[in-house]
């Protein structure tokens, strides 16, 4: 892969030397590192933030115990990308992970490799998502590409092996076993513990099909959008529920009833039944066979918006229900600290990769950077620096975790990572926090799900969005006064003053951040070259 057009000839070595040195703070006051994520979990599907929809008592106690951020964003709503962005420091323009199809250059520095640096044991165990391996770990079990729930394959130092189970249960066995066995007491331990679950295809744990398949959920007030006042990303997308939710791979309606079915696309993908053992496929059989008994008699009759509304409920049953076992998980993570008493000397963080559209505009998956998917759950505990319950405002980012998790260990960052420490807002020193607005910028278009390339601004009160490629569309929103964002008011003259404002904001984060045209052209010529895109 030739990277050279980025004008990246990284400056790693003398970055390098910059964080080498171990810090000077004794190892056993360096507070150890729990980095807790989850793949596509939606902050509406965390009770801290809204109960609408599920209790997630586990979760919710880093909130109790430490901070609930309430406007934490990506910087590209998509899996690798954002888990590059992590573990960078970098926007993706910079650390060149731009997709989900661009593989990840392990030339870059991550924080992980640093800390190790530093005297760290460093762990990883589940969903990395690369295509390679992670530097700067000890240890690491990962599941390959997006991973199974059921009977998962996963790479380890030691070959790759096949564990019978529940991906969620079974990746936070692996963590409490390096825990228990193969954790170095004299040092402080840095633990990636990566879920898979929420992901697509939403598949949950035994025990949670009887309570989840039999409940109704509210449905959001934008469940049935037209996207009016918007340009032509929004419709031409292909993430809306009623017409690209598939009822056998999504909706687990079982072939052999689908296919009688009236329905175009039904099993377009192919559903992952068939990782089930006999004994897992009967439990499954015997729950989700009436359902879709039901459906197929009831199908005839329904309307585009009672079938919307059937495949919402069935979606949110199954979705919800994967992350019933990621909550009970990350309880018994947060106990296991608890009984060896290293809760008080450990700082805990939950996110997720990217947020994700619960029916909200009628889709579902992520990318666009409107609210639900732009927005990612961040939750973090730290006895004794955080004061417990408190709700933070400010916009931070996932670019922003590389450096606070390196300050809080004592570790100064390369200093060409980009975000910003965390560490003033943890303390409540917020007079030190400057940040008024954040950039975003999706690439993967076209592909699948055809939401089209698009970069922003979003500050507390507006957000500017320009989509590209084979458009050239803008959209405003007033945030404050349009919080569900079904009001594009590019164009109105009563905003042109603000638009004027928010373009020069746009480009100076361009400029802070070193995007550009350029870069975005050198990509699309990368991709041409290499036949990933026409
Ligand atoms: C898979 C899913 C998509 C999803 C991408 C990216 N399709 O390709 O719905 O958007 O992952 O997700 S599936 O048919 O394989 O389920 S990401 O979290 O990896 O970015
Ligand atoms: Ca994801």
């Amino acid at each position: 892969m030739n990277l050279k057009f980025l004008g990246l000839p990284l400056l790693f070595s003398l970055l390098w030397s910059c964080s080498e040195k171990p810090t000077q703070i004794e190892d056993k006051k360096r507070p150890n590192i729990v980095f807790i994520m989850s793949d596509d979990h939606a902050y509406q599907a965390i009770s801290a933030y809204d109960d609408k929809l599920i209790q997630t008592p586990n979760i919710d106690r880093l909130a109790h115990e430490g901070m609930l951020f309430t406007n934490a964003t990506v910087t590209n709503s998509i899996c690798a990308p954002s888990r590059a962005v992590i573990l960078t420091g970098k926007h993706s323009h910079l650390n060149g992970k731009i997709d989900n199809r661009m593989p990840f250059d392990t030339t870059n520095v991550t924080f992980p490799q640093l800390l190790q640096k530093a005297g760290y044991q460093t762990a990883m165990f589940g969903k990395l998502h690369f295509g390679n391996n992670p530097k700067g770990f000890d240890e690491f079990k990962i599941l390959p590409g997006q991973g199974d729930y059921y009977n998962p394959k996963f790479i380890t130092q030691n070959g790759d092996t096949t564990i019978t189970g529940y991906v969620t249960d079974i990746i936070t066995d692996l963590t409490l076993d390096w825990m228990e066995k193969r954790r170095d007491t004299a040092k402080p331990f840095l633990l990636m513990y990566l879920h898979k679950a929420p992901h697509r295809s939403w598949m949950p744990a035994e025990r949670h099909y009887p309570e989840f398949t039999t409940k109704s959920f509210p449905l959001p007030e934008t469940l049935f959008d037209n996207y009016e006042t918007r340009g032509t990303a929004s419709p031409t997308a292909e993430m809306g529920i009623l017409k690209h939710m598939q009822v056998s791979y999504d909706l687990k309606v079982p072939d052999s009833i689908a296919k009688t079915l009236d329905i175009k696309n039904w099993n377009q993908i192919g559903n992952r039944i068939g990782r089930l053992n006999p004994d897992q496929k009967t439990k499954w059989d015997a729950v989700y066979n009436p359902i879709a008994e039901d459906f197929a008699e009831r199908f005839p009759n329904m309307s585009d918006s009672t079938l919307t509304v059937w495949k919402y409920q069935r979606y949110m049953q199954d979705y919800l229900g994967t992350i019933a076992a990621v909550d009970e998980n990350v309880g018994r993570l947060l106990n296991y600290l608890d009984k060896k008493n290293l809760s008080e000397n450990t700082l805990v963080v939950y996110t997720s990769d990217q947020g994700f559209y619960l029916g909200e505009h009628g889709w579902f998956d992520k990318r666009f950077m409107y609210n639900e998917s732009f927005k990612t759950p961040l939750l973090i505990k730290w006895p004794n620096v955080i004061t417990p319950n408190t709700t933070e405002s400010e916009m931070v980012q996932n670019l922003d975790f590389a450096q606070t998790l390196l300050e809080a260990a004592g570790v100064t960052s390369p200093l060409d990572m980009q975000g910003e420490s965390l560490l003033p807002l943890l303390k409540g020193e917020k007079e030190t926090w400057e940040r008024d607005a954040v950039y975003y910028h999706y690439y993967e278009y076209p592909g699948e799900h055809a939401v089209k390339r698009h970069y922003g601004i979003a500050t507390q009160e507006f957000k500017l969005i320009h989509f590209y490629y084979d458009v050239d569309e803008w959209e405003l929103y007033d945030r404050l006064n349009d919080p569900n964002e079904t009001k594009n008011v590019y164009g109105q003259p009563e905003y042109a003053e603000t638009v004027k404002e928010m373009k020069s904001k746009l480009q100076e984060v361009r400029t802070k951040y070193k995007d550009s045209d350029e870069l975005s052209n050198g990509y699309i010529e990368l991709y041409k070259t290499n036949g990933w895109i026409e």
